[in-house]
């Protein structure tokens, strides 16, 4: 019986002596030693009672070991749930509870106060470290290297990411074996990976970029990773010449390109720059091309879709788009009330079906209904066109969304928080243009009347209750929000307002 997942990204490099994850230490691991370990983990989350269909949520750092749950997951059928390690331990004890997980892996240093989460939601704690530490590890030692793979069906879920929402409840998007393997496939395809390329890889791994679309397709293409634990602009620099290929957000190129030791030389090797995530400015995009000769290959996608888009390997790469749709995606612009289709370069909703779409929200048939069409079309959100040469341009959101280096944070989350702070009438969060981060969270304010708000006792409140990236970087306090006749908070007026915020220049 076959697991088309496992068989496809893990089973063929069974007992490879070939290299996979290079290390910042020097060290490299290969295939077969990756698997072994996974295989143990297998043997663990099974030992621990974990079924096929149950599911395991990680807020680990990135490591190797990080990465074989992911693979021991997929061997053992059960559910893969990466969250981001800036989560909070409040943001985390929802999606604990929300999807139900058996088992939840944290940080040895998070143990003490992820108890009480795992408790709450009544799921075992274990923990796993980036230095091969941790009781799951420890645990897992005792187990063979070889597991016997379970069987599973391309219609098996593989795992469940948590997008969050506009009513600032997050929602577990459930892909599916084949949702993720028809993507990878397609990916490698398009962009020509094989077992020659050497990745250098930065992203996070709790995201589709970083775990589905950078890592599954080095699985698949058999190639190896220079797998490194976050983007830090030194160690960029020092392994960019070993590297043939590199995905990031568009931050990582700004930041690249600050740099006055990023240049020609130093990416001669490299035959493929991929950004994705947020839009890459086209300005980023000749500023790159004039620095190195390389044209970064621009893509779009996003949780529950995988990849919809991607600029063509060998023809023209075009600034401001974010190319054609991929190979077995259709792509379609309809209007959002009627949802008629609409004729080339003219602006709507982005529509999107294929293998490539997930199969729902957890547990939320009512928001999966409202997004996901019955005939297969997924309603993205984005507004966009397709120009007359067939290149799809996005062109803004039709949601209230913030995206801050490449990390999605919607403004509804934020604002419930603020608005329960003493001292404060409302609020209203924006995302204007920032330098580094693309856009930048700004958090407007309304005292109540006589009142006075104390910015630090809100500093406070937002770190306790919500991850660094999402917290605005400025708090401002205003008179009254303007709006409009309706009574609906006119955000644009903010934005405009404010969008020289961050400007150095201004
Ligand atoms: C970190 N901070 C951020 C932030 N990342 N704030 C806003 N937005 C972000 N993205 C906070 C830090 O906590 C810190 O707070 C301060 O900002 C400065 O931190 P830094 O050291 O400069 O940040 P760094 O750790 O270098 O991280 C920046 C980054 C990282 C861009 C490298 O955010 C990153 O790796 N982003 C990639 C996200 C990603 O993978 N997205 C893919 C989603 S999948 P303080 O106060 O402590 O100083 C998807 C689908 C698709 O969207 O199409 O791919
Ligand atoms: P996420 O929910 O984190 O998967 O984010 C998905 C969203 O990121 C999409 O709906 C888009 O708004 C945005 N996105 C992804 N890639 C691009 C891109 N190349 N250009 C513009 N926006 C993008």
């Amino acid at each position: 019986m076959a697991n088309p997942l496992f068989d496809a990204l893990f089973g063929r490099h069974l007992g490879r002596e070939t290299p996979f994850l290079r290390l910042p230490d020097g060290q490299t691991i290969t295939h077969a030693a990756f698997l072994e370990r996974a295989a143990r983990f297998a043997g663990e989350i099974t030992a621990l009672g974990l079924q096929p269909g149950d599911r395991l949520a990680v807020q680990i750092g990135k490591s190797p070991d990080a990465l074989a749950v992911y693979a021991a997951c997929v061997q053992a059928g059960v559910i893969f749930l990466p969250l981001n390690t800036g989560y909070t331990a409040s943001e985390v004890s929802y999606f604990v509870e929300n999807s139900g997980a058996r088992l939840f892996l944290c940080d040895p240093a998070s143990e003490a106060e992820m108890t009480p989460v795992a408790e709450a939601a009544g799921a075992e704690l274990r923990s796993l470290g980036v230095a091969g530490d941790g009781t799951f590890v420890a645990a897992a030692a005792h187990h063979d290297a070889t597991f016997p793979t379970v069987p599973r069906s391309g219609d098996d879920l593989a795992a469940f990411l948590y997008t969050s929402g506009t009513t600032g409840r997050s929602k577990g998007a459930m892909l599916t074996q084949e949702n993720l393997l028809s993507n990878a496939q397609t990916l490698t395809d398009y962009w020509r990976f094989t077992d020659t390329d050497l990745l250098l890889h930065a992203l996070p791994i709790f995201h589709t970029h970083g775990l589905f679309v950078a890592t599954n397709v080095m699985l698949l293409a058999g190639g190896a990773m220079i797998f490194l634990p976050k983007f830090d602009i030194d160690a960029m620099i020092a392994r960019m010449p070993e590297a043939t290929a590199m995905m990031g957000v568009p931050t990582f190129y700004t930041r690249l390109l600050d740099d006055p030791r990023f240049d020609r030389a130093l990416t001669h090797h490299i035959r493929l720059f991929v950004s994705g995530s947020a839009p890459l400015l086209a300005e980023t995009h000749r500023q790159f091309e004039a620095r190195t000769g390389h044209r970064i290959l621009e893509r779009y996608g996003m949780t529950e879709t995988n990849m919809n888009t991607s600029n063509p390997y060998d023809g023209e790469r075009r600034a401001g788009t974010v190319g054609f749709p991929l190979p077995g995606v259709e792509l379609k612009v309809t209007d959002p009330k009627t949802g008629a289709e609409k004729p080339k370069g003219e602006i709507g909703q982005i529509e999107v079906r294929g293998p490539n779409v997930f199969k729902g929200y957890w547990q939320m048939p009512e928001k999966t209904a409202e997004e996901l069409r019955e005939d297969g079309f997924f309603i993205t959100g984005d507004l966009g066109l397709i120009d007359a040469d067939g290149y799809v341009q996005i062109v803004g959101r039709n949601k209230d969304l913030i995206i801050s280096g490449g990390y999605n944070i919607y403004p509804k989350e934020v604002e419930l928080l603020l608005d329960d702070q003493p001292g404060v009438l409302e609020s209203a969060v924006i995302g204007v243009p920032h330098p580094d981060f693309g856009e930048g969270v700004v958090g407007v304010i309304v005292a109540e009347p006589k009142g006075d708000v104390a910015l630090g006792d809100l500093r406070i409140a937002l770190d306790q209750g919500l991850a660094k990236f999402k917290q605005p970087k400025e708090l401002i306090v205003i008179d009254a929000l303007p709006r409009n006749t309706m009574g609906k908070v006119q955000k644009n007026v903010l934005r405009e307002r404010f969008a020289s915020l961050f400007d150095k220049n201004a």
